[in-house]
């Protein structure tokens, strides 16, 4: 990698292979809370293609003790070290440097490098907090095999965890003791972690598919281990699907995985040893919801699944990010859509999506996939860089059919295993096995923006020819003005009058598609049917095949008409969210498009046969983040009423149909993890909301909240109680927060509960909470418990007209930056379009910003803020 530029930003063009490579690394750590000690003695060997580099490494509020080359103290001309880069000069070929410096864990409220989570010693390194742990090449094409040996107090640490393979332990004087850890595998730095103190785990021993033996562990603090076992078997549901989907098999012999009560994102992958945030591990049914159990089930596969695509086959430099996260969440996509239910994966996935990553992509933030420079890499951990990642690798997937898609992953894997790859790698590798041209794909990767597809019909009464033209276009972006057209699948069914399936395939110079549909290949296609008897009614994007938007003009009969005849259940779904965006947005006749939905839910809530999961995402209908992307200027207030007012009207238009199915599912809602009766919880719980709208007394959500025996249905019943500032809710939340006052991960939902309810006077209740020892801001959770929650699912409050919520936010922005920088910039991103704010709002929120200016102090807020008001 290279260092930035003197316009501040590091350019992906720059990349340059390091001068000098590391191929073995030993640490040895003696580790204290206030002061550890860090022995590293690493292995250099001069690239012969580029002689005559001093050797750099990186290094930061590292206090240097002392430096050795081959065994003697390196005088001191020959190094020089100004706070960030350690420079040694007179090195013409392979030495082997030694060097102390010592850090200071328990000051280290940034949670990057060696940090003190409670009596814990933990480390998160990506994707640049290596340096603060000892002089290197932080950088992830510098890939030593390891071997790292950790001395601490027995009693204060018993448990001493690094990467790799244990290999040995000894008592020390003193009550201390060591434990020994070696990594064969080529790892760069960014996967590095140790894990110290008073741990208990749960575990469990299993035989990969290679026949190697694993011991799977999860390891927590106290009490909390009784709270592992359903990650646990998270880790080896994730660790079959590998083998089984992809033929891929774990390379250790054990596997620990640790959860954190202070984690600043929701785990990390880092080789052989994950840290998780504790609220992506701890669970049992009293504590958790289902959603959490769903959640934890995803990220622990997450983690596990980079083992291959992250780990195996690293990255050559930051700008390739996505390589391994959008690749990843693709993976624990197909692996969660496997184990439970598609339809509801992808109706998940795409919520999301529409909700906030279109919103990223169109605001003052927009990037590529691919970004060609940045200021600073911990704020391209993005929804771009993830989900639309993701969503690209989808898309290959369509393009060269299932079977080519996972030959090229195959080889994929097998080209780049130990490597540190890119984006054409991985290009490269499916363009061979599947015999595709993928250098238009590319364009994916480099662009930024949603691509929208304006999608126009005619319809020849006397011939009965068909056709739809496809127009594509991609919006321009920051620093992007002109976009090319990009290859993807386009699905389509055109339906008969009567609801059946039209099966003639259209005349098309678009290239039909293994699975089905054509691939759009150029900004313009035509799709001709001859000699239709009548006009179809075409739907298209079943299970949302391209990330796009696409633009058809249906009236509001069309949609209720398709949502009754297609088969595909993402669609169904889309089809509704499509009514209600219609009739909430006024692009549809709003009472046509109110009516056509209130009978279609009402179908849905008569049909007992339906999955009661599914009835319940139709019921959600779109929330506001998604109803202000699709409009040019938000008037919030407006938005808000309108979107209440439609519930209110099919809330009293259902009433009975909400009560019947409130209380036919109370059996089936019963305890369990079973797909029946988390389905039965969730539908029961969209009724409850429905329901509590009507009254006053809140009388079902009062009775719900005393007999609950899930998180599920307590918390949804807490919910309703807050948010509708029912009767009970003050009483409800005061018994809540008592019974829960010890469990950090619970007390944060109902501060969520509280932060989210939908008054511009929330921002009292948050004064109050602030000034409470509830306030906890070295905590990333409880600081997005509170702040997070506000600024993203608080629109009334957040937005209030006076202001006050975008300076509360401004102000936390500003303390926070001296905490923990991270959490402080991942704020200040619900400001992302604030442009498009009608006014009053968007002034105030320009003053908020403004008054930002000069008074932030980390890379990573300063660099939002610029891009935020650029
Ligand atoms: N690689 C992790 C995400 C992650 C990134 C940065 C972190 O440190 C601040 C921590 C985690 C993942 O994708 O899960
Ligand atoms: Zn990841």
């Amino acid at each position: 990698m290279s260092p930035p530029r003197a316009d501040g930003f590091v350019h992906l063009e720059d990349y340059a292979p390091p001068a000098w490579r590391i191929p073995h690394a030993e640490l040895a750590f003696d580790l204290e809370r206030e002061a550890t000690v860090v022995e590293a003695t690493l292995r250099l060997e001069p690239d012969p293609g580029q002689p005559g580099h001093a050797v750099v490494l990186d290094g930061e509020e590292l206090e240097l003790l002392d430096i050795e080359a081959d065994g003697a103290p390196l005088p001191a001309d020959r190094w020089d070290y100004d706070g960030r880069h350690l420079r040694i000069d007179g090195f013409a070929s392979a030495f082997t440097l030694r060097t102390r410096a010592r850090i200071r864990p328990a000051d280290n409220t940034r949670l990057e490098g060696l940090y003190t989570s409670g009596p814990l010693l933990l480390t998160q390194c990506e994707a640049e907090g290596f340096r603060r742990i000892t002089f290197f090449a932080d950088r992830p094409d510098v890939m030593p095999t390891w071997r790292i040996v950790l001395r601490a107090d027995r009693a204060a640490f018993p448990v001493l965890l690094a990467n790799g393979n244990p290999a040995g332990t000894r008592e020390l004087d003193g009550g201390r003791h060591e434990a020994t850890w070696e990594n064969p595998h080529p790892t760069p730095c960014y996967l590095f972690a140790i894990a110290a103190g008073q741990l208990r785990r749960v575990t469990h021993t299993l035989r990969t598919a290679e026949g190697r033996e694993v011991e799977l562990n999860v390891w927590a603090q106290g009490d909390d281990v009784v709270r592992c076992h359903y990650a646990l078997g998270a880790v080896e549901r994730a660790l079959r699907w590998d083998e089984q989907r992809f033929g891929r098999c774990y390379d250790l012999e054990v596997f620990n995985v640790v959860a954190a009560q202070d984690f600043t994102m929701g785990a990390m992958e880092n080789k052989g040893l994950n840290i998780f945030n504790a609220r992506y591990i701890l669970a049992d049914e009293e504590s958790a919801t289902d959603e959490d159990f769903l959640a934890i089930e995803s990220v622990v596969a997450h983690e596990y699944l980079h083992n291959w695509s992250g780990n195996r086959v690293t990255l050559r430099d930051w700008f390739q990010l996505s390589l391994k996260e959008g690749l990843t969440v693709f993976r624990d996509t197909e692996f969660s859509a496997d184990l439970h239910s598609r339809a509801l994966k992808r109706i998940e996935v795409v919520r999301l999506l529409r909700a906030r990553q279109f919103a990223e992509d169109a605001g003052a933030l927009a990037h590529a996939v691919r970004p060609d420079r940045y200021r600073e890499i911990s704020n391209f951990y993005t929804l771009t860089i993830y989900e639309k990642g993701a969503e690209v690798v989808r898309v290959l997937q369509a393009l060269v059919g299932e079977e080519a898609f996972r030959a090229g992953m195959d080889r994929y894997f097998a080209d780049n295993d130990g490597r540190a790859a890119t984006i054409e790698d991985f290009l490269a590798a499916h363009a061979a096995a599947s015999g595709s041209d993928l250098s238009d794909f590319a364009r994916w990767y480099a662009q930024a923006g949603t691509p929208e597809l304006w999608i126009t019909a005619d319809y020849d009464e006397a011939s009965g020819d068909y056709t739809l033209q496809v127009d594509q276009h991609t919006p321009p972006t920051p620093g992007q003005a002109h976009k090319e057209a990009l290859p993807m699948p386009l699905r389509f069914v055109l339906f008969a009058p009567d609801g059946g399936v039209i099966d003639a395939a259209p005349e098309t110079d678009a290239p039909a598609l293994p699975g089905g549909g054509v691939a759009l290949t150029q900004a313009t296609h035509v799709l001709r049917w001859r000699g239709l008897r009548a006009r179809p009614l075409p739907a298209f994007n079943q299970g949302f095949a391209a990330p796009v938007k696409l633009r058809f003009e249906y009236d509001a009969a069309d949609l209720a008409a398709l949502a009754r005849f297609e088969s595909d259940p993402f669609n169904r779904w889309d089809l509704l969210q499509r009514l209600a965006s219609g009739a909430l947005l006024h692009t549809l006749d709003p009472e046509q498009a109110t009516v056509a939905l209130g009978d279609a839910l009402g179908a849905l809530l008569d049909d007992d046969a339906a999955d009661p999961a599914f009835v319940a995402e139709c019921l959600a209908l779109p929330d506001f983040d998604t109803l202000a992307e699709a409009c040019d200027v938000v008037d919030v207030d407006e938005l808000v009423a309108r979107r209440e007012s439609l519930l209110d009207r099919l809330a009293e238009e259902h009433v009975e149909r909400l009560q019947r199915r409130y209380e036919s599912l109370a059996a089936a809602a019963g305890d369990g993890l079973t797909a029946p009766a988390m389905a039965a919880r969730a539908l029961r719980n969209a009724c409850l909301a429905w329901l509590t709208r009507l009254d006053p007394e809140a009388t079902l959500a009062q009775a719900q909240f005393a007999t609950a025996t899930t998180m599920t249905a307590r918390l949804g019943a807490l919910r309703c109680l807050v948010h509708f500032e029912a009767p009970g809710a003050a009483a409800a939340l005061a018994e809540f927060r008592t019974r829960w006052a010890a469990d950090p991960l619970v007390t944060d939902k109902w501060i969520a509960c509280l932060a989210s309810r939908p008054h511009p006077d929330t921002l009292d209740d948050i004064g109050e909470l602030l000034a409470s020892s509830w306030w906890l801001p070295t905590n990333p959770n409880r600081v997005r418990a509170v702040v997070g929650t506000f600024s993203r699912a608080n629109p009334l409050g957040f937005h209030r007209r006076d202001g006050a919520g975008y300076r509360f936010v401004a102000a936390q922005v500003e303390k926070l930056d001296g905490i923990n920088p991270q959490v402080a910039a991942r704020l200040l991103g619900a400001f992302e379009t604030w442009r498009k704010l009608a006014e009053p709002l968007r002034h105030q929120a320009r003053l908020a910003l403004a008054s930002l200016q000069g008074r932030l102090h980390s890379g990573d807020t300063r660099d939002l803020l610029q891009r935020l008001l650029d």
